[in-house]
C-alpha cells in the first residue's frame, strides 16, 4: 500500500497524468474543472501491473496554492515529479523539489510530460535541464520517464517505473500508533462527519475510540472507506476516509489530527533542526513572522535560534518553535518553515524534542534518549516512551533514571535507612521510586515493613512490654519504665494498642470483641458498661478506654447507655 504525491510547476500536466493513469479526475472542484487549474488536493488510485495498489495525492502547482501542496505531501513517502518538455524547469519545479527535500522525501521518479509537442532537440535539452537541477538531491539518478498523457505515449513505461518505485519504497511502518492528519472534511448525507487523510504509524478500525487534536475531542469511527470501498480496517500507508461520531463537520478540518488517546505527547513547543535554504537572501533570526507546516497543519510559529544569533542561508542549525496550539508530535516529524510577509520558504527540518525542559540558551537538542533522561534525572518510562516516540522499558520501578540521578537516589535511600538504625525505616514513608531503589541496595534487610541495615537486631523484637500486656489482657499494667520512643514505635507497629492513656495487647482487643459479640448474641438490644466490665472481669478504669477503642474501630456503637453491634463487629471478631 503506497501513497504517491505529484509535484511540479503549474500546467506541466500533473493532473492530466494522474487522470490518464487512474481514470479518475483529481480536479474534483467545479472551479478547478472550469479553470483547468488544480486549486486543492486531488485523490485517485489504481492497481499497477504488478498488482500493487497505489493512491495518488495530486497537488496544485500554482504558487498561490502552495499551502495546499504542503498539506498533500506531508506523510507521503514517494513522489512523481513532473516537468513539461516544452517549458522545462520552472520556479515551482525548484520550490517543490526543495520542499520535498526539506520534508525528508527519499523516493521518486521524474516524468517528462507533453513530449508529443516538442522535437527531439527540445526534449534532449529538457532532460539535461532536469538532470542539472536535481543534482545533489534525492532525485539525482532517479528514473526519467517520457510521457505524453494525451496520446498515451509512454504510459506503459510509466506504470512499470511506478512498480519499481513502489518496490523500492519501504512500506509504511506499523508501530501500533496511528496518526491521521486530516486533509479534508465534509459531511456525507445521512452519516455525518467524514475526514480523509493519509494514515501513518498504525491501523484504524471501525469502532475505534480516538481523539481529535488540537482540543482532545473524543470521537468514534463509525465507518471507514479506502478508495471509495467500505472496509473494517485501514492499514498505515493508505488513504483513509473515516466517518466520525462525536464531532461536527464544522469542528474538524485540515490540520487537525486523529490519534488514539494516551499514545501521544501533545505539545505547542518543540526543538528541531533547521536546514536553511541556500537561496534565501537573508539570515534566519528571531525577527520575522513564520508559518510552520507540520503534517497537514499550518500554524503561525514563533522562532528562537538556538546556540547562535542567526542562521545564514545554507546553514543547518537548531531552533525552538512555539505554536499557538498543542499537536501530537514525535521526534522525527518533519516540518517546513515559510516566512509570512515575504511568502517564501525559509527552510525545514526535523522535530528533535517535543518537550524541551532546558531554557533555550542551554538547549542542545538531538534525538538521543539519554539526553531526554539526563535533562530530567528521572522520568517515568511511560512518559519517556511518549517523549521519544518508541517503547522504552523502565530500569527502576516504573522509572528510567540518569546515572547521576540513580547514584543520588541510592545514596539518599541508604542514608535514610542508616539514620533509622536498628528501629528500622518504615517503608510506608518512602515514595514509590525510593522503595524501588531500596530493592536494589545490598546490605539492607526488610522485615515487617521495616528496612534496616543488615545484621542490626531489632531492639524491640524481644521487648518485655507486649507480653506483659498480653498476660493481663483486661487489667494491663501501665508502661512504667518503658522508653517513650520505644513505646511510640511499639504502638506504631501495632504491638501495643493505646486508648485514652491506657495500653492493651492486640490480642486483648480481639478477645474483648469476641466476648462482647457473645453478650450481644443474647441481648441484641445492647449491653451496659457494667455488664461488659463483669464479663471481662475488670474495672471501669480499664473498660472505658477499651470501649472507646472498639467504638472507634466500628466493633461497637453507643446507643444511650448501652453498647450495640457496630458495623464491623463480625469482621473484627473473626479477624
Ligand atoms: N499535449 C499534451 N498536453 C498535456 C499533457 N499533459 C497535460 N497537458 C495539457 O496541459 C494543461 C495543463 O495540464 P494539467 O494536468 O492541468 O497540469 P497541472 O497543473 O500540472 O495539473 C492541460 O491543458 C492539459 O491538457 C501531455 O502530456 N501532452
Ligand atoms: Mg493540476
Amino acid at each position: 500500500m503506497h501513497v504517491i504525491a505529484t509535484a511540479g510547476h503549474v500546467d506541466h500536466g500533473k493532473s492530466t497524468l494522474v487522470r490518464a493513469l487512474t481514470g479518475i479526475d483529481p480536479d474534483r472542484l467545479a472551479e478547478e474543472k472550469e479553470r483547468g487549474l488544480t486549486i486543492d488536493l486531488g485523490f485517485a488510485w489504481v492497481a499497477l501491473p504488478s498488482g500493487a495498489e497505489v493512491s495518488f495525492v495530486d497537488v496544485p502547482g500554482h504558487v498561490r496554492f502552495l499551502r495546499n501542496m504542503l498539506a498533500g505531501v506531508g506523510g507521503v513517502d514517494a513522489c512523481v515529479f513532473v516537468v513539461a518538455a516544452p517549458e522545462g524547469w520552472k520556479p515551482q519545479s525548484e520550490e517543490h523539489l526543495r520542499i520535498l527535500e526539506l520534508l525528508g522525501h527519499h523516493h521518486g521518479i521524474i516524468v517528462l510530460t507533453k513530449v508529443g509537442v516538442v522535437d527531439d532537440e527540445l526534449r534532449e535539452l529538457a532532460l539535461l535541464d532536469i538532470e542539472e537541477h536535481v543534482e545533489g538531491t534525492f532525485l539525482e539518478g532517479a528514473e526519467i520517464v517520457e510521457v505524453d498523457a494525451l496520446s498515451g505515449h509512454g504510459l506503459d513505461e510509466l506504470r512499470a517505473a511506478l512498480d519499481r518505485l513502489v518496490e523500492r519504497t519501504p512500506t509504511a511502518v506499523d508501530v501500533d500508533r496511528p496518526r491521521l492528519w486530516v486533509d479534508r472534511s465534509f459531511s456525507a448525507t445521512g452519516s455525518g462527519t467524514v475526514v480523509t487523510g493519509t494514515l501513518a504509524g498504525g491501523s484504524l478500525d471501525v469502532d475505534d475510540a480516538l481523539i481529535v487534536e488540537p482540543g482532545g475531542t473524543e470521537v468514534r469511527i463509525r465507518a471507514i472507506q479506502s478508495r471509495k470501498e467500505v472496509v473494517d480496517r485501514v492499514e498505515p500507508g493508505s488513504r483513509a476516509a473515516c466517518n466520525l461520531v462525536g464531532v461536527a463537520r464544522t469542528d474538524i478540518g485540515r490540520g487537525d489530527v486523529l490519534v488514539r488517546p494516551g499514545q501521544w505527547w501533545t505539545t505547542a513547543t518543540f526543538d528541531a533542526s533547521l536546514q536553511v535554504l541556500d537561496s534565501l537572501d537573508h539570515p534566519v533570526s528571531r525577527r520575522g513572522a513564520y508559518h510552520v507546516y507540520l503534517g497537514t497543519a499550518e500554524h503561525r510559529g514563533a522562532l528562537r535560534v538556538l546556540g547562535v544569533e542567526a542562521l545564514e542561508p545554507g546553514d543547518r542549525g537548531f531552533v525552538r518553535i512555539h505554536l499557538p496550539v498543542a499537536l501530537p508530535l514525535t521526534p522525527g516529524d518533519r516540518f517546513l518553515l515559510r516566512e509570512t510577509g515575504r511568502d517564501e520558504t525559509v527552510g525545514g527540518g526535523e522535530v528533535l524534542d517535543v518537550d524541551p525542559v532546558l531554557p533555550a540558551a542551554r538547549a542542545t537538542p538531538d534525538r538521543s534518549i539519554e539526553r531526554v533522561v539526563a535533562e530530567r534525572g528521572e522520568v517515568e518510562a511511560e512518559t519517556l516512551s511518549l517523549l521519544v516516540g518508541e517503547r522504552v522499558e523502565p530500569t527502576i520501578g516504573r522509572w528510567v533514571l540518569a546515572p547521576e540521578a540513580e547514584a543520588a537516589a541510592r545514596e539518599r535511600v541508604r542514608a535514610a535507612v542508616d539514620e533509622a538504625g536498628p528501629l528500622g525505616l518504615d517503608l510506608a514513608r518512602l515514595d514509590e521510586l525510593d522503595r524501588a531503589v531500596l530493592d536494589l541496595l545490598d546490605g539492607i534487610e526488610i522485615d515487617g515493613g521495616l528496612a534496616r541495615p543488615a545484621g542490626l537486631v531489632d531492639p524491640l523484637a524481644d521487648h518485655p512490654y507486649p507480653p506483659m500486656l498480653a498476660a493481663a489482657p483486661f487489667s494491663p499494667p501501665p508502661p512504667d519504665g518503658v522508653d517513650r520512643g520505644e513505646l511510640r514505635e511499639l504502638i506504631r507497629r501495632g504491638d501495643v494498642v493505646e486508648s485514652d492513656g491506657q495500653y492493651y495487647a492486640p490480642s486483648a482487643i480481639a478477645e474483648a470483641t469476641r466476648r462482647i459479640r457473645g453478650l450481644l448474641a443474647a441481648q441484641p438490644d445492647g449491653v451496659t458498661v457494667a455488664e461488659i466490665r463483669d464479663e471481662l472481669g475488670t474495672t471501669r478504669k480499664h473498660v472505658l478506654p477499651l470501649l472507646a477503642h472498639l467504638d472507634g474501630s466500628g466493633a461497637t456503637r453507643r446507643r444511650e447507655d448501652r453498647r450495640i453491634a457496630g458495623p464491623r463487629l463480625d469482621q473484627l471478631a473473626d479477624g
